[in-house]
């Protein structure tokens, strides 16, 4: 196996198992009216007949125990006939119960519209590929978060910025006329987990993309996607009116510039009426956007939300600003900038805010302007590319590191006021919502760069539908339906890869350390940088590391960031005794000999986490290479082999980091640990030939 078929594999169940299910499949009864009742059953079909080794038969009514009937009551009078009382249910929602028709036992997955009955049947699919009972089903789902959203980072010229699995899955060459089949299941495998929206093109991109020639390759993507509720969004360059429209200004406020993308929007909208709408970079890591004109970030996101507001379309503006000039402390800008516009963005207005404050980093503290800005709508942006995290090989599970932030406190109404309420919109009462996760999808046969980076794009989707699910859960989910239900082989993955965060953190970042990664490739350490032109691109900026100690001060005294959090937080975060101590050098600068919880001085426990996660992927690699013969050997060896790479990896960052800070602290190694392998100079002198980047593209 290659991976091609990611978690939607449906290969035979094992005998005992697939009898389970045998009575409760036996035909299935779902309409081909419209192009989504059709995807709907013939993935069915695909994943019945798979899973079971049989081919379930097609019928108009219910001849037998054990019918599959599939609908919403304007598709199948069976359904009208049953008053599930789908009225009740969202667009979106469905339910799956078990039930009685004519005298027959019978399982109904039924939604008010066509995309809930789609979503309804992948996850009727998902029971049999997990191995759960369906005898007995009362189900009813609906998607906590309104927008659901990959964000592509990809160039027109075919590069992916950060990607880490090769090229562009759209081929920009061959389209409108040539349709991959790899982007239907591309649908498939987004619509299987709710996601319900694509931003096609990179946030750093040229105007080009809404250029006429361009957009009939975008419409021709947005009918591929159309089957499964899955609506385009572009990212937008918001000079586009001066480069591709002949103006001298794309100041928000000039009525030619308004009129421009008003015509804009209405040519895109008479291509692709269900468009979702604009992503929008401005003013960031030299982006043009409205500030250039000495307009507002809201001047610039309201003049294009209001031309697309006639057509139901959004505008995400993304929070993720930095000025070029040396910042007293990068982390507090975003929250400087947006915080005072709270309430002067228009109702189709969404501000996009990374998880963090700083940039995707392995751990932060959750972005501040989370339950600071209760009158706008605030879309979760997560990094699913693993651009500080050991891009394709290292095996990280990123579900842990979603679920911490989600759950994270924000205190704004007193306790309980988590970054998922916020993010679903229950917190402030906005029914415009939305969570973002930058894809790992590119054209490697397994689309992520490796087996495990699947399951990245798996958790986003299902934490993007409920945010309060446990990452746990969710890969266990990943691990049957990707690998095997045999238990002997579900429990020690699963450890591992809920472990797998934690010791990324302790070989790279530990003890609230960040940004430690080679500027510009941010793959390998580098903490002694400081060869960039900006100083809050530096490494040295992140940790000022000297004799005295360690840590970004951002208390009261240092860079007040605490301030931006509710007041029981920026209490909590300023005293360092009450500070968790997974957060401590993002916010205090610590001497080196201070006591740890553990008793141990920080130094110590600096050390110790930096050996611990080398060992911590040595005991994967031993897990691992105890569960060969449990699934294929294409996939194994893979894994394995990645593993390796991850192992010498992790000891090259824990020995690069531990000879850079012990010449940094002139201190000894505590007793008990290996000394690095190399001198400080060899690992300085390492450098890298080529990473994806940026293009002007
Ligand atoms: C940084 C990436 C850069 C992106 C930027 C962004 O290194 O490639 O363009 O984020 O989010 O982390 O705009």
């Amino acid at each position: 196996e290659d991976g091609y078929d990611l978690w939607l594999r449906y290969r035979l169940l094992a005998p005992e198992q697939a009898k389970l299910y045998q009575d409760h499949a036996s035909e299935l009864i779902i309409g081909h009216a419209t192009s989504t009742q059709s995807a709907t059953r013939s993935e069915l079909q695909r994943g019945l007949n798979g899973l079971l080794g049989r081919d379930i038969s097609l019928s108009d009514t219910v001849t037998r125990d054990g019918a599959i009937i599939v609908g919403t009551p304007a598709s199948s009078a069976l359904i009208a006939r049953l008053s599930l009382n789908t009225q009740s249910l969202g667009n979106e929602s469905y339910l799956i119960r078990s039930v009685v028709v004519d005298g027959h036992a019978a399982t109904v997955i039924a939604g008010r519209e066509d995309i809930g009955a789609l979503y309804g049947a992948f996850h009727f699919l998902r029971l049999l590929q997990t191995g759960r009972p369906i005898d007995h089903l009362d189900l009813h789902e609906s998607p906590r978060v309104k927008l659901r959203v990959l964000n592509h980072w990809d160039y027109l010229n075919g590069q992916v910025e950060r990607g880490y699995a090769g090229a562009s899955i759209w081929d920009w060459w061959k389209l409108p006329d040539w349709r991959d089949p790899r982007y239907t299941d591309y649908a498939r495998a987004n619509a299987s987990i709710g996601i319900n929206g694509t931003v096609l093109d990179n946030v750093n991109a040229g105007a080009t993309i809404l250029t006429p020639v361009y957009l009939e390759k975008v419409a021709a993507l947005a009918d591929v996607f159309r089957p499964y509720g899955i609506r385009v969004y572009l990212s937008i360059r918001f000079s586009a009116p001066m480069e591709i429209g002949g103006l001298k200004t794309a100041d928000p406020l000039d009525p030619q510039v308004q009129a421009w993308w008003r015509a804009k929007a209405d040519e895109i909208y008479k291509r692709i009426p269900d468009f979702g709408g604009f992503l929008v970079k401005a003013n960031s890591e030299g982006q043009p956007g409205p500030e250039d004109y000495k307009r507002t970030h809201a001047d610039g996101a309201n003049m294009l939300a209001d031309a697309l507001a006639p057509h139901g379309g959004v505008v995400m503006w993304r929070a993720f600003v930095y000025s070029q000039t040396n910042p007293e402390d990068r982390a507090k800008q975003a929250y400087d900038e947006f915080k005072p516009l709270d309430g002067r963005f228009h109702a189709n207005v969404l501000i996009q805010v990374k998880n963090g404050p700083v940039d995707f980093q392995p751990r932060e503290p959750f972005h501040p302007l989370f339950g600071a800005m209760p009158k706008t709508p605030l879309m979760m942006e997560f990094e699913i590319t693993k651009e500080y995290l050991g891009f394709a090989t290292h095996l990280v599970y990123l579900g842990p590191l979603f679920e911490e932030v989600l759950s994270a406190d924000t205190m704004a109404h007193g306790k309980g006021s988590t970054v998922a309420k916020v993010i679903d919109g229950s917190l402030e009462g906005h029914t415009l919502t939305g969570m973002a996760g930058v894809a790992n999808i590119g054209t490697d046969r397994n689309w992520s760069g490796s087996d495990f980076n699947q399951a990245n794009w798996y958790v986003f989707g299902r934490l993007a539908w409920n945010p309060t699910l446990s990452s746990r859960v969710i890969a266990e989910e990943w691990v049957r339906m990707t690998f095997s239900n045999n238990e002997a082989f579900v429990k020690p993955v699963v450890d591992m890869m809920m472990g797998s965060r934690e010791a990324a953190v302790d070989y790279m970042t530990p003890l609230g350390l960040l940004h430690l990664m080679g500027p510009g490739h941010h793959y390998g350490p580098a903490p002694w940088d400081a060869s960039e032109s900006q100083a809050d691109w530096r490494p040295v900026y992140y940790h000022h590391a000297d004799r005295l100690g360690i840590g970004f001060d951002r208390t009261r005294t240092g860079s007040d960031a605490v301030a931006q959090y509710a007041p029981a937080l920026a209490a909590q975060f300023n005293d360092i005794k009450q500070t968790p101590e997974q957060y401590l050098l993002y916010f205090h600068h610590v001497p080196w000999d201070y006591r740890m919880r553990s008793g141990q001085t920080l130094w110590s426990e600096l050390i110790s986490h930096y050996t611990q996660g080398v060992d911590d992927i040595k005991q994967m690699r031993e897990t691992w290479s105890q569960l060969e013969g449990y699934i294929d050997a294409e996939r194994y060896h893979q894994v394995a082999t990645f593993l390796a790479i991850q192992e010498k990896e992790a000891q090259w960052w824990r020995d690069a980091c531990v000879a850079y800070f012990q010449n940094a602290s002139g201190l000894p190694l505590p007793t008990g640990y290996a000394p690095p392998a190399h001198s400080l100079n060899y690992y300085e002198s390492l450098s890298f030939p080529y990473v994806p980047g940026f293009s002007s593209w």
